[in-house]
């Protein structure tokens, strides 16, 4: 068998590369129900992807909803379809319960943790792990208040 043999280590100066640095790319996580799909929502996930280049959106499971005191019109398998269909969303997981979240961060590799201005503070506790940051709500748009009109409309008066 022919030795291969390696070629003389050269001393000349090493050319600086001039490929661009890699940058790494920002992995970023929201946390909600997202029930009534709207623009509230939307305006949310471009803000967000506007701040990364991956979002992964944690879609409250209808028992935890139960949990939040909350109950919603769309099942859970709905609202996750539907946030996974918009285009700034990458990846959808399942939210079950309040203290996942640290985990969540440290499992997907999460640069940066986003929620909605009514949140301010309330997950401060996490920027030991990753970036924080609150952004502010689309005013004039709520599920509750969605659900309302729906409900008046059921009952057949005008919107
Ligand atoms: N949001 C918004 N503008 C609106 C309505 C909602 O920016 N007009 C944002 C909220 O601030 C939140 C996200 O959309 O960050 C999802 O809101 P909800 O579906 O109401 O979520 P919530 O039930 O508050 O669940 O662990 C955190 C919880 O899962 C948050």
């Amino acid at each position: 068998m022919s030795m291969i043999s390696e070629p003389p280590l050269s001393s000349a100066p090493r050319r600086p590369s001039t490929r661009p640095p890699v940058k790494k790319a920002v992995r970023a996580i929201t946390y909600g129900t997202y029930d009534m799909f709207h623009v509230g929502h939307v305006n949310l996930f471009r803000r967000i992807k506007e701040r990364c280049d991956y979002l992964i959106v944690a879609v409250s499971s209808d028992e935890f909803n139960a949990v939040k005191g909350k109950k919603s019109m769309i099942s859970f398998e709905d609202r996750a379809l539907l946030v996974r269909a918009c285009r700034y969303v990458d990846e959808v997981i399942r939210e079950d319960d309040w203290a996942q979240k640290a985990d969540d961060i440290e499992k997907h590799s999460i640069d940066l943790f986003v929620m909605g201005g009514d949140w301010e503070g309330r997950f401060d506790e996490l920027k030991s792990l990753c970036e924080v940051v609150y952004l502010p709500r689309t005013e004039g748009v709520s599920s509750t208040q969605l659900k309302e009109i729906a409900a008046r409309h059921g009952r057949g008066k005008q919107p």
